[in-house]
């Protein structure tokens, strides 16, 4: 009884989060809806589209290779910065830089994993405008949502992670 219950909780809350919300598009398997964003930052989240979408908007145009052809795409998401500073990395304002010491690894559903460091994409730093993104060329990823990483200025798409299921910030002396 009280277990029959705290399922039918549990389902309702899923519904709530946004199942219903993926359940358009992709032919294929859907992708869960949220990632999680944690580690080494003040307010742990789930992150879904439209939280994503809450950021400010930012599009990419990226000629990258992919398993040896030449891909060209427009990418609209947020900044990985921008989702990290809504998260606030936890930084110790007695550590020179600390921000430097910072690393971000990215995993995939698949377990797929690209690495970033706070240094590059800092704006007071490296600057790089490293997307999360949930849309190419005007259309959701589908398939390869909710968001993926893309990297302008990479020169193969390695580190452009699709189906993120978490971004954790880690720190160099951990
Ligand atoms: N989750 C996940 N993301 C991934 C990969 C993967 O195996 N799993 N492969 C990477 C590699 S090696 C490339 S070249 C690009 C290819 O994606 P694209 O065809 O959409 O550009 O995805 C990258 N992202
Ligand atoms: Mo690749």
């Amino acid at each position: 009884m009280k277990m029959r219950s705290l399922i039918a909780a549990l389902l309702l809350l899923l519904g709530l989060a946004g199942v219903p919300a993926q359940a358009q598009s992709s032919s294929s398997p859907a992708a869960p809806p949220f990632f999680r964003v944690a580690g080494q930052v003040k307010t742990p989240m789930w992150v879904n589209v439209p939280a994503l979408q809450q950021l400010p908007h930012v599009n990419q145009n990226v000629t990258y290779f992919a398993a040896g052809k030449v891909e060209n795409d427009t990418f609209t998401g947020a900044l990985l910065w921008d989702l990290l500073q809504s998260a606030g990395i936890v930084t110790n304002p007695n550590i020179k830089n600390d921000i430097l010491r910072k690393i971000i690894i990215i995993t995939g559903t698949d377990g797929y994993v690209a690495v970033f460091t706070a240094g590059e994409i800092d704006p007071g730093f490296g600057g790089n405008q490293i997307l999360v993104a949930y849309a190419v060329n005007g259309q959701p990823l589908g398939s390869q949502g909710p968001a993926q990483i893309v990297a302008p200025g990479d020169k193969a798409g390695g580190r452009f992670v699709h189906n993120i299921a978490k971004i954790i910030v880690e720190d160099e002396s951990r």
